[in-house]
C-alpha cells in the first residue's frame, strides 16, 4: 500500500532561476536572461515586446539568481540531509552551446554539470534532468527566429547527443521540454518567439510546437539508442479546467480548454496528432509544414512516462458577466467560489490534484511523475533568521495526501514527486525573489540585495520526516 518502495522524493529547480553566473566559463546569453523584473516582463514573456539583450534601467534577476553555480555542493548536501532520492534540475543550453549552432560543445559547461551529477551520485540522489526549461540561446533567436525555424531541431539534436553521451551512467531520467504547452501563453519563454506586427501568431506558435514535438521524439529516440536504460518523459503544465456550472455549454468549453493542453501530450505519448486538433487547425486556417519522416518519428518514439506540474485548477464559463478574473497572470481564471487562493491569486485545490492525476492516468496509461508542486508565498524570517512556514507545510501536506489517495485508492502508477523550488529561487512568472517556494531560505531580495546565506525553514524538517516515512507521516 501507499507509495512504491523506490518512490523518488525530491525537489525541483531550473537553471536560470537558480544558477546565476550568467556569463561565467563561456556561457552564452539566453532568452531567460533578458526578461527583467517588473511591468514589462509579462509582455516580453508573451512575445509581444522585443528585448533581446540587456537594456539600461532594468533589473535582471536571473543574472545572479541565488548563485547556485557556486553553491551547488552546499545546496545538494542540504537536499541529501532532507533525504532527497532525486533532484530535478535543468541544463542551461548556453553553457553547453553558448550560441547554439556551434559544432563543438563548451567543455567548461559540461564539466560543471558532470561534477554536479557526481555530487548527487555521492549522496545516492538520482538526477532528473530537464533538457530545456524555457531557455533558448539568444543567437538562435536573432539568427533563426527561435523554434519557428525547422533548423532548431538540428541544434537541439546536437545538444541532446552531447548530453546523453557525456552523462551516460550518471543520468537516467530526462524531460525534453518543460511545460511544453506553455508555448501557447508564454511563447518567448517557451520557444524564443517574438511576433512581428500583423503576423498570424497561432500559425507561428503551432509550427514552433510541431518543431518542438519532433525534437522531443528525436531526443527520445537518441536517448534510447545511447542507453536503453534511459527514461524519457514529456512535461505538461497541468491543472484541469472546471466548468463554472453544469450548463452543457460550460462543460463543453471546459473540455475544449483541456484539449488545448492535452494536445501536446497526446502527440508525445500516443505518437500522432489527435483528430480534434487536426480539425481545429484546419478550421483556424493553420497549415503546419510536416514531413513523412516527422510523422514516423512521432509515431515510433513516444515517451516512457508523463511528468507534469500542478499548482492549481482553473474555471471556465460561457457567461460574460461571470468572467471576473483572478490575479495570477498566466493562471488568470474565473474565481472558484469554493477555493482559497495564494497571495499571488493561484487557487488552492488539493482534490483537483488527485482529479488531475486520475485524468492523466486514464488518458495515457503510462507512469506519472509529479515534477512541480508547491506554494509561492512571502516568508518573514524571525530575528534568528528562522522561517516558520506552517502555511507551506499545510499546502504540501494536503497535496501529498491527495497524491497518496490517487495512488492508494485510485491505483495511479506514480514514479515520484519533486516539489517546486526546494530552495528559494527567482520566480519564472514575475521575476520576484519574494515569491518563495523553498524548504531552504536564501537571503536575497527582489532588488538583488542579501548575503545569499542558506537557512533551513520549518518545512525542511517536516519534509525530511515525510520522506523518511515514505509519505506515511504527514503530521
Ligand atoms: P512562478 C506560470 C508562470 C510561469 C511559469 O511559477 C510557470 C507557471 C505555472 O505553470 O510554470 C512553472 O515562478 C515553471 C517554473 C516556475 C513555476 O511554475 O511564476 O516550470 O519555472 O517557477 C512556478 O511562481
Amino acid at each position: 500500500m501507499g507509495f512504491r518502495e523506490d518512490f523518488l522524493w525530491g525537489g525541483a529547480t531550473a537553471a536560470n532561476q537558480c544558477e546565476g553566473a550568467y556569463d561565467v566559463d563561456g556561457r552564452g546569453l539566453a532568452n531567460v536572461d533578458v526578461v527583467p523584473i517588473g511591468e514589462e516582463r509579462f509582455s516580453i514573456i508573451a512575445g509581444k515586446r522585443k528585448m533581446l539583450d540587456f537594456e539600461d534601467g532594468y533589473f535582471y534577476p536571473a543574472k545572479e539568481a541565488i548563485d547556485m553555480y557556486h553553491h551547488y555542493k552546499e545546496d545538494i548536501k542540504l537536499f541529501a540531509e532532507m533525504g532527497f532520492k532525486t533532484y530535478r534540475l535543468s541544463i542551461a543550453w548556453t553553457r553547453i552551446f553558448p550560441k547554439g549552432d556551434e559544432r563543438e560543445p563548451n567543455e567548461k559547461g559540461l564539466a560543471f554539470y558532470e561534477d554536479l551529477f557526481k555530487t548527487c551520485q555521492q549522496y545516492g540522489i538520482e538526477p532528473l534532468v530537464t533538457i530545456t526549461h524555457f531557455d533558448c540561446p539568444i543567437h538562435l533567436i536573432k539568427e533563426y527566429g527561435g523554434w519557428r525555424n525547422r533548423k532548431m531541431i538540428e541544434f537541439y539534436e546536437r545538444l541532446v547527443r552531447v548530453l546523453f553521451t557525456r552523462f551516460k551512467g550518471l543520468v537516467k531520467y530526462w524531460l525534453t521540454f518543460n511545460e511544453i504547452n506553455m508555448i501557447l501563453h508564454a511563447p518567448f519563454m517557451g520557444a524564443g518567439l517574438v511576433f512581428e506586427d500583423g503576423e498570424n501568431e497561432q500559425q507561428v506558435k503551432y509550427q514552433a510546437s510541431h518543431h518542438e514535438l519532433v525534437a522531443s521524439a528525436l531526443a527520445t529516440k537518441v536517448a534510447h539508442e545511447v542507453d536503453p536504460e534511459n527514461m524519457v518523459g514529456c512535461m505538461l503544465a497541468a491543472g484541469l479546467n472546471y466548468p463554472y456550472t453544469c450548463k452543457p455549454e460550460d462543460v463543453f468549453l471546459a473540455q475544449q480548454k483541456d484539449r488545448e493542453n492535452y494536445f501536446f501530450i497526446d502527440v508525445q505519448s500516443r505518437g500522432e496528432y489527435p483528430a480534434y486538433a487536426l480539425k481545429e487547425l484546419e478550421r483556424a486556417g493553420i497549415d503546419i509544414e510536416m514531413t513523412e519522416e516527422d510523422l514516423a518519428l512521432l509515431k515510433n518514439h513516444t515517451v516512457d512516462f508523463i511528468s507534469f506540474s500542478y499548482y492549481s485548477s482553473r474555471v471556465v464559463t460561457t457567461d460574460p458577466k461571470l468572467n471576473e478574473q483572478t490575479e495570477g497572470n498566466i493562471f488568470a481564471s474565473v474565481k472558484n467560489p469554493y477555493l482559497e487562493a495564494s497571495e499571488w491569486g493561484w487557487q488552492i485545490d488539493p482534490l483537483g490534484f488527485r482529479t488531475t492525476m486520475n485524468a492523466l492516468y486514464d488518458r495515457y496509461q503510462k507512469p506519472l511523475f509529479v515534477v512541480e508542486n508547491g506554494l509561492g508565498a512571502i516568508d518573514t524570517p524571525d530575528e534568528a533568521g528562522y522561517v516558520k512556514d506552517d502555511y507551506r507545510i499545510d499546502y504540501l501536506r494536503e497535496h501529498i495526501q491527495a497524491m497518496k489517495d490517487a495512488v492508494e485508492i485510485d491505483g495511479v502508477d506514480l514514479l515520484g514527486y519533486t516539489s517546486w523550488g526546494c530552495i528559494d529561487l527567482v520566480s519564472a512568472g514575475t521575476g520576484e525573489m519574494k515569491k518563495r517556494y523553498g524548504f531552504i531560505y536564501v537571503d536575497r531580495d527582489n532588488a538583488g540585495n542579501g548575503t545569499l546565506k542558506r537557512t533551513k525553514k520549518k518545512s525542511f524538517d517536516w519534509y525530511k520526516k515525510v520522506i523518511a516515512s515514505n509519505g506515511e507521516d504527514l503530521a
